[in-house]
C-alpha cells in the first residue's frame, strides 16, 4: 500500500505498511482501485453527456465512491470490493448508452483504454493483485512524484467536495453542472497532462467547490433555517443518551424524530456541534447539548459515554471493545463488525441507548456560544464595520479547519490565546475544539470568538469576508484578516483550493504541509499565493500584526 492523502501520514511521507488511521493494506489498495474505476465511469459519462445522455446512476456513483475513500470513512474492504463491482457495472451501462447514442447519431464512438475498459478479474486473488498494480505507489515512478502529487491534489479536492455534494443531495439539493464537472475532471485525470494543465484544474476544482458549498449552505439553511447565535450546554445531564457525530444534518433530524418522547437525550459530537444553532433542529427539546470534542478524542470519550453512539460521516476510529456493541455507522461510514444503519431506521440505536446506564447525574453546567454563520454575522455587519472604523477591532483571524491527533496542534490553542483582545477570531470545523471552551470575552458586545459552523461553512466565512471587503471598498486580501488553517483530511484540501481560486494570499497552513505536494508543486503555490507553513504563535502573530 501507499497512501499520503492526509496530514497524519506516516513519517510525514506516506503510510506504506499500515495506515496511521487504522486502514489496512487491502483496504488501502481497494480504495485506490475504486477511484480508478470511478475514472472509468466518468470517461464514458463525459462523452455520453456531450450527446445529451445523462445517467443519474453514474452521477451518484461517482460522488459516493469518492466520498467513501476520504480518510476515516470506510475501513471495510468487502464493502469496497462490492462498490468496485458496482462501479464496473455502472461504467459498462453508461458505455452502452454512449454507444447507442453514437449509433443513433451516426457517429463513431471514441476508443478508450485504461479504467474505461479495465477487465475486472473474477477470482479474489487476481482482484487484489490488480488493485496493487493500479495503486498510487505505481504512479510515483511513472509519471513521477510531481505529476502524481498534482493529480492527487485534484483527486483529494474532488473527494472532499464529493462529501458536500452528497450531503446536499440527501436534502434534495443538486446541480447538474456539478455532476458534469466531476466527470470532466476525472476524465481529465486519465490523460497525460502538463504541470500547467494540472494546476489549472486544481483551481477549477476550487472554483466548483465554491458552488458545491453554496449548494450545501442552501440545503442546510433551506431545510433547517439559518443558524442563530445560541448558547449550548457542553456538559452532560442525567438520563439515557445518544451521541451523534459527523456532518449529516438529515441523519440527526431523523434520529431526533424517532427518539421524541422516549426519554433519551441527544448530544452532538465533533462536527455536529453547529447543528444546535439551526432553528429546525434546536426546536427538539431532547437535543440537549454537545458531548466531547474533535474526532481524535473519540476512543476515550465514547468509552466513557454511557449510551449509544452514531457516526454519520467521516472520522470514525477503531472502536474499542468497551463500546463496540453500542456504536453504529450510517451513510457511507463503515467499520468491519460495527452495525450499520440503513434507511434512517434507528431502532437498534434506540435499543442500545435504553439498555445502557445513561448519565446518573447532571455534570456541572457549562455553556458556550455558537451559531455565527453568515446570516447572524452579517445582521450585525454595521456594528462590526463601525468597530473597525473606530479602531476597536484591529484585526480578524480565521483560525480553523480540521483537528488531528499529531503533536504540534496545541499551536492553535496557544495562538488563539495569544491573539490580542482587540481582535476577532472566526472559527469553523473541528479544529475549533482546540479553544472553543475558553473565555474570549467581547468587543463592544461582539463576541471575540465567532463559531461560523462546520467545515463546509467556509462558504459562510467567505461571504462574511466578501461583505467586509465590499464595505471597506477593498479586496479580501487588503482586509485586516489573516487565515491560519489546520488541515487533516480531504475536505480541508477542497476548501483550501476554493480559497486559492479566490486568489486569497498569505494563508498559513499547519501543523505540517501535505506530503503529496512535492517541492516543485509547493514552489508554484508559494509563488502565486504566498502560502506558508505555520511557525510559532509568537512569530506568526508578530509577522501579521507587526
Ligand atoms: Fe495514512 Fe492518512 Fe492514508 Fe490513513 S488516510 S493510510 S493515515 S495517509
Ligand atoms: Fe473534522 Fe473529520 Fe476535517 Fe469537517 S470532522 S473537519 S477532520
Amino acid at each position: 500500500m501507499f497512501c499520503y492523502q492526509c496530514e497524519q501520514t506516516a513519517k510525514g511521507t506516506g503510510c506504506d505498511t499500515f495506515g496511521v488511521c487504522g486502514k489496512d493494506p487491502k483496504t488501502a489498495v481497494m480504495q485506490d482501485l475504486l477511484v480508478y474505476v470511478t475514472k472509468g465511469v466518468s470517461n464514458w459519462a463525459v462523452r455520453a453527456r456531450k450527446l445529451g445522455v445523462v445517467s443519474r446512476e453514474a452521477d451518484i456513483f461517482v460522488i459516493e465512491a469518492l466520498f467513501t475513500t476520504i480518510t476515516n470513512v470506510n475501513f471495510d474492504s468487502d464493502t469496497l470490493i462490492n462498490l468496485i463491482r458496482t462501479g464496473v457495472r455502472v461504467r459498462d451501462s453508461i458505455r452502452d448508452l454512449y454507444f447507442s447514442a453514437c449509433k443513433d447519431k451516426g457517429l463513431e464512438p471514441d476508443e478508450l483504454s485504461g479504467p474505461a475498459v479495465w477487465p475486472m478479474p473474477t477470482d479474489e486473488e487476481a482482484f487484489e493483485n490488480e488493485a496493487v498494480k493500479l495503486s498510487i505507489a505505481d504512479r510515483l515512478d511513472d509519471p513521477g512524484k510531481d505529476i502524481t502529487g498534482l493529480e492527487e491534489l485534484i483527486t483529494y479536492g474532488l473527494k472532499g467536495s464529493a462529501s458536500y455534494v452528497d450531503h446536499a443531495q440527501i436534502l434534495g439539493f443538486e446541480d447538474d453542472d456539478v455532476y458534469a464537472f466531476f466527470h470532466e475532471s476525472l476524465d481529465f485525470l486519465t490523460r497525460k497532462n502538463t504541470v500547467e494543465d494540472l494546476f489549472a484544474m486544481v483551481l477549477k476544482v476550487g472554483e466548483k467547490n465554491l458552488r458545491v458549498m453554496e449548494l450545501l449552505d442552501s440545503a442546510n439553511t433551506g431545510t433547517y433555517g439559518h443558524p442563530e447565535p445560541t448558547e449550548v450546554r457542553v456538559t452532560p445531564i442525567k438520563g439515557k443518551a445518544i451521541v451523534v457525530s459527523g456532518h449529516d444534518l438529515k441523519d440527526l433530524e431523523e434520529l431526533l424524530k424517532q427518539t421524541e418522547g422516549k426519554g433519551i437525550n441527544i448530544y452532538t459530537h465533533g462536527e455536529m456541534l453547529p447543528t444546535l444553532a439551526y432553528p429546525g433542529l434546536k426546536k427538539y427539546s431532547h437535543l440537549v447539548g454537545n458531548y466531547g470534542g474533535a474526532w481524535q478524542d473519540q476512543q476515550k470519550e465514547f468509552d466513557a459515554f454511557p449510551g449509544a453512539i452514531l457516526m454519520t460521516t467521516n472520522c470514525i476510529q477503531k472502536p474499542k471493545n468497551s463500546y463496540m456493541d453500542r456504536i453504529f455507522t450510517t451513510g457511507l461510514v463503515q467499520w468491519p463488525g460495527v452495525a450499520h444503519i440503513d434507511d434512517h431506521d434507528y431502532s437498534a440505536v434506540i435499543e442500545a441507548a435504553l439498555a445502557a446506564d445513561g448519565f446518573i447525574e447532571d455534570a456541572p453546567e457549562k455553556k458556550i456560544m455558537i451559531g455565527f454563520a453568515r446570516n447572524a454575522v452579517l445582521s450585525v455587519a454595521d456594528k462590526v464595520i463601525q468597530a473597525v472604523k473606530d479602531g476597536d477591532i484591529r484585526h480578524f483571524f480565521l483560525v480553523g479547519g480540521c483537528d488531528g491527533a499529531k503533536s504540534g496542534r496545541n499551536y492553535y490553542t496557544d495562538l488563539a490565546m495569544q491573539i490580542p483582545d482587540d481582535c476577532i477570531i472566526l472559527t469553523l470545523a473541528c479544529g475549533k475544539y482546540r479553544f472553543n471552551k475558553l473565555p474570549f470575552g467581547d468587543i463592544g458586545g461582539i463576541p471575540r470568538l465567532l463559531d461560523v459552523g462546520q467545515c463546509n461553512d467556509a462558504h459562510s466565512a467567505i461571504q462574511i469576508a466578501v461583505a467586509l471587503a465590499g464595505a471597506f471598498e477593498c479586496g479580501v486580501n487588503d482586509l485586516p484578516l489573516s487565515m491560519i488553517l489546520s488541515w487533516y483530511e480531504q475536505k480541508a484540501v477542497t476548501i483550501l483550493l476554493s480559497l486559492l481560486y479566490l486568489g486569497i494570499k498569505d494563508i498559513r497552513l499547519g501543523p505540517t504541509l501535505p506530503a503529496f505536494l512535492t517541492p516543485a508543486a509547493l514552489e508554484i503555490l508559494v509563488d502565486k499565493f504566498n502560502i506558508m507553513p505555520t511557525t510559532t504563535p509568537e512569530d506568526d502573530l508578530k509577522a501579521i500584526l507587526g
